[in-house]
């Protein structure tokens, strides 16, 4: 197999680790938890795992001997930088705890659990993958594990490989199915435990003991290299508006990271859309303001940000896509028999309410299409095929003629679109990701050899020395809340959006209007393994402005 030169170098890096995992651990049990909401509702559907202790580890000098072990492992849903490593930390925990433990990969995300496909990840293996990007050592997919009869024949596959734990590497909605088989299996004294792993690119997973999901830092640091390229060569020709799409399926973390990295002219963050309960027009209209005062400058170019979730988070079409979700589970087949896009729009406006029917009718045709496609297997709109940034660019170009007849506009509009999401999901991790999830795996190898359940591992104090980090375990419980999916309430762990009194949201805020009016670009470049510590070993904007 050819190896680039920088795939040579990157496998002899040594992740760096916090004290405490570095020789023997002790497990320190902190104050019992609650979920962030819905307490009794949850508590009750997860009687067994409701409530636990926050864990941390400290270094101790007592040696215990550990039994070996046989441990499974997933990664599920979309790729983020760093997974490769959480295997192999995990790996390397189970290793240096007993020798004879064995790490088995199950192919393909959650559906090789319940399929019993799966292979033996022994050293060979492993020293392949160390460092590198991508879900490819075993696969990645967006099975949903919910249904009783997957959670038997997942219990069932374990027992005919001796596995004690499994691993489950998940974004949000895997994470709350690894709550639900931990509780499943601790309800029935099934001798496997289940660990979560905090992983997606779009940052939405986190609290005060989830810092942030690894992923996060690699892909917004490719991102904004890209956004940094494009604003040289708008400032260069100086004859285009560039519309960025940027992915993070429901919360604008990466937008706003990306923004305060690459200070663009405009970065919508959708949670302000939907605070400010503004309509699409507005959204619009604020970056019609921008174009208007750039051109007064004659400056006829610009960037703009867009987040994925966008259509999500404008108010009408919030409802709109809620009655929608609802709807087509509803008439999942009437809507697939028919033939045409127009029959299915209209099949589709006329179960409606009025408010929603109008709406969806006054979007241009391609848009309201793409509204229909089919939902992922957790009932989302896949948000990531649907052009926004190409909607907004149109509806400005539209405007502008508007008031370029009005005399009230002077100069030129031209709008490129473009989408940056896939690119930046598999990038060769980032120092701080390459370290944090060797770290997460060498945790979860913690919490399994100490008999735990029902918890994700959790590093954290990550703007300190990766030295000083904090590693330990969080109830995934005291994440959850109850929330309507595929038309009923279900207990799911909440998405962290942005907050618009935090500090991250706040810092952009202030500097936004000369962002917008001036050219302020920043141009972060391709993200640095070697070098100096402050090019290599800078952690997010966002977990800076958040410490
Ligand atoms: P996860 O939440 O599973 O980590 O996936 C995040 C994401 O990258 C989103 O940003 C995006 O909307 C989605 O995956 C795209 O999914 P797919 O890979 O199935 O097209």
């Amino acid at each position: 197999k050819i190896k680039s030169p920088l795939q040579i170098a990157r496998e002899k890096y040594a992740p760096k680790v916090p004290a405490a995992l570095k020789g023997s651990v002790k497990v320190v049990e902190g104050d019992k938890t609650q979920s962030v909401a819905d307490q009794g509702e949850i508590e009750k559907m997860f009687p067994n795992t409701y409530g636990m202790p926050i864990l941390s580890f400290e270094a101790s000098d007592e040696k215990k001997n550990f039994p070996a072990m046989n441990v499974g492992v997933i990664l599920s849903g979309g790729q983020a930088p760093g997974g490769h490593n959480v295997i192999s930390g995990l790996f390397d925990g189970l290793k240096t705890l007993n020798s004879d433990s064995k790490l088995f990969g199950f192919l393909g995300g959650p559906s090789g659990l319940t399929d019993n496909e799966y292979k033996e990840l022994t050293s060979d293996i492993i020293d392949e993958y160390r460092n590198t990007g991508g879900f490819d050592i075993i696969g990645s997919g967006r099975t949903k594990l919910e249904e009783e009869s997957q959670f038997d024949q997942t219990l069932e596959n374990c027992k005919k490989l001796d596995i004690k734990a499994l691993v489950i590497i998940g974004g949000d909605d895997s994470n709350t199915n690894a709550a639900v088989l931990a509780e499943y299996f601790a309800a029935k004294n099934a001798g496997v435990q289940v660990i979560g792993v905090p992983k997606t690119i779009d940052g939405d997973l986190k609290t005060d003991m989830i810092e942030t999901s690894f992923g996060f830092d690699t892909a917004c640091k490719v991102y904004s290299e890209l956004i940094g390229n494009i604003q040289r060569d708008a400032n260069s020709a100086k004859k285009y508006y560039h519309f960025i799409k940027l992915m993070g399926r429901s919360a604008s973390h990466i937008a706003l990271e990306c923004a305060l990295q690459a200070q663009p002219n405009v970065a919508i963050i959708s949670e302000e859309v939907e605070a400010k309960n503004m309509t699409l027009d507005q959204v619009v209209d604020q970056i019609v303001e921008v174009v208007v005062k750039r051109a007064e400058k004659g400056e006829n170019f610009g960037v703009v940000l867009v987040p994925e979730g966008l259509v999500e988070f404008i108010p009408a079409m919030k409802a709109l896509i809620a009655e929608l979700n609802d709807m087509l589970a509803k008439y999942e087949n009437e809507v697939n028999a028919l033939d045409s896009n127009k029959e299915r729009r209209e099949f589709v406006a006329g179960k409606l309410s009025a408010e929603s029917s109008k709406v969806f009718t006054g979007l241009p045709n391609s848009f309201a299409n793409q509204l229909l496609l089919d939902r992922d297997p957790h009932g989302n709109v896949q948000v990531s095929m649907i052009d926004t940034e190409q909607l907004l660019s149109d509806m400005v170009k539209s405007r502008v003629k508007k008031l370029k007849k009005e005399g009230k506009f002077n100069g030129k509009f031209s709008g490129q679109s473009h989408f940056f999401g896939y690119e930046g999901r598999c990038a060769a991790p980032s120092n701080f990701d390459a370290d944090y999830t060797y770290s997460l795996g060498r945790t979860a190898a913690v919490l399994i050899a100490n008999g735990k359940t029902g918890y994700m591992a959790s590093v954290r104090n990550l703007t300190a020395p990766a030295d000083e980090w904090i590693a330990g375990g969080v109830p995934v419980t005291m994440l959850m809340n109850m929330e309507r999916r595929h038309g009923a309430m279900k207990p799911v762990i909440q998405k962290a959006l942005v907050k618009l009194d935090g500090k991250p949201f706040k810092t952009f805020a202030e500097s936004r209007k000369e962002w917008g009016e001036n050219t302020e670009f920043v141009y972060p470049g391709p993200i640095q393994y070697f070098g100096p510590t402050e090019v290599c070993d800078q952690t997010t904007k966002t977990l800076q402005l958040e410490k």
